[in-house]
Formats: structure tokens, sequence, C-alpha cells
């Protein structure tokens, strides 16, 4: 019974992710989901995707928390459309939550949307909200064993990023150990190393992200 009740759940959330899907295909909008541990640098990437990127293409974002809008300022402070969601407690967005944000963006002038998910590496990897890419931002100082521990958000993402590199000479972090725990369990993947606070990286990633929008849909 209790299975039957959570595949309603998300049967009725893929619906709603595919009407978002469809809004965003309308508007040519390429989206990513951002995933990540609280901490790991989701903000930190978005505002640096944000600076790289404004000049080329408008660009929005939609910012997942449990309570307060402390990010969503940080992305308005740009002058960069956003919206903030408050879960009010839930550990994830799920596709209505994102149908609603939606409502209350400027589609039509966003060719790039980032959607910054609630951090947490459980609950987000099983909502799809419409996105064309799902990403993981895991980060240095979490330790390089996070794959085996969370393997459903490390099996469904489209690009790793390793953050905080410039902290590698002060954290046990294994680059070769955490690569090999990604391919045990994805394969196609990207994995991309960056550190948001000296900038290194970052052109990988946002050639990822030209390179996604150019090629097909998913
Ligand atoms: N050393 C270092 N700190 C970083 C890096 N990226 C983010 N941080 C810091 O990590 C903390 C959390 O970052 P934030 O972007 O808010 O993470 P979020 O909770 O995932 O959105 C902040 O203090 C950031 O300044 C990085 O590449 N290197
Ligand atoms: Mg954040």
């Amino acid at each position: 019974m209790e299975v039957k009740v959570l595949k309603g759940i998300l049967d009725a959330n893929d619906r709603i992710a595919a009407e978002n899907r469809r809004l965003l295909d309308a508007s040519r909008t390429f989206s990513l989901n951002v995933m990540a541990s609280p901490g790991a640098g989701k903000t930190s990437l978005i505002l640096s995707t944000i600076e790289r990127l404004r000049e080329r293409l408008g660009v929005g974002v939609i910012e997942g928390d449990i309570s307060s809008t402390v990010d969503a300022d940080a992305v308005a402070a740009k002058g960069i459309p956003v919206v903030q969601i408050n879960t009010g407690g839930s550990c994830h967005l799920d596709a209505n939550m994102i149908a609603t944000a939606l409502s209350g963006l400027p589609l039509d002038d966003i060719r790039l949307l980032m959607v910054e998910n609630v951090g947490n590496l459980v609950c987000p990897a099983e909502f799809g909200i419409g996105e064309d890419r799902k990403v993981l931002v895991s980060s240095v100082p979490e330790g390089d064993d996070k794959p085996y521990k969370y393997p459903l958000m490390f099996t469904e993402v489209d690009a790793v990023l390793i953050n905080k590199i410039d902290l590698l000479p002060y954290v046990k972090f294994d680059m070769r150990a955490f690569t090999v725990a990604v391919r045990s369990m994805n394969a196609r993947a990207s994995i991309i190393p960056l550190s948001c606070t000296t900038g290194q990286g970052l052109e990988d990633w946002t050639g990822w992200v030209l390179q996604e929008m150019a090629g097909p849909r998913s």
C-alpha cells in the first residue's frame, strides 16, 4: 500500500515535470537542476556562472531552500531575474513548486535557467522537475567516498563537479578514488574539478554548459 502511494506521488510529479518541460521548450529555455549537500557551493557556482555567461545569454535562477531568501538576494543583487521557493521543511523541490516559480519568471528572456535545489544528497535525486540536465556539486571537504553513500544521486546526474579544489592541499581527498567511485555507477557523467573561489576549472564548466545547450535536448 505504501509503495502504491509513493508511486502515485512520483507519477503525478512526472506529469507536472513534463508540463514544465513543454513550457521551457516553448521559450527555448535550457534548464539545469543544481543539486548538492548544504555548503558544497551551489550558490557560489550559480553566481560564478552568471558572471561568466551573462554577456552572452539571458540567465535566470530559481532558488530552493527550506527557509530564507539569502541566496535569492545574492542573485537579485546582480540584477538577474530570480524566484525564491521556500519549501517550509520539505527536503527537495518538486515539479509543482517549479511550475509556480516559472510563472513568475520572464522565460522569453531566459536562455539558461539554473535551479538551486535544497541542500540534500537524497531526496532531490528522486524528483525530476522538467530540467534538461542534472548537475551535482560535490566538494573536496565532503570526502572522496560520497558516491558509495549516495548512489542514486551520483547515478542520476549528467555532470559531477568537484568544487573547492583549492582546499586539496589541506583535506584528505583522493581525486582518483573519487573518480573511480563515480565511474563505478555512472559511465556518462562529465567530471569537472573546479574552484568557485579561485576560478580554476570554471571555463571547463561553462564550456560544458554551452556545449550541452548546443546539443540535442535530453
Ligand atoms: N575554499 C573554497 N570555499 C568555497 C568554494 N566555493 C564555495 N565556497 C564556500 O563554501 C561556503 C558555502 O558555499 P555556498 O555557495 O553558499 O554553498 P551552497 O550551500 O551549496 O549554496 C561559502 O562559505 C563559500 O564561500 C571554493 O571553491 N573554495
Ligand atoms: Mg545556497
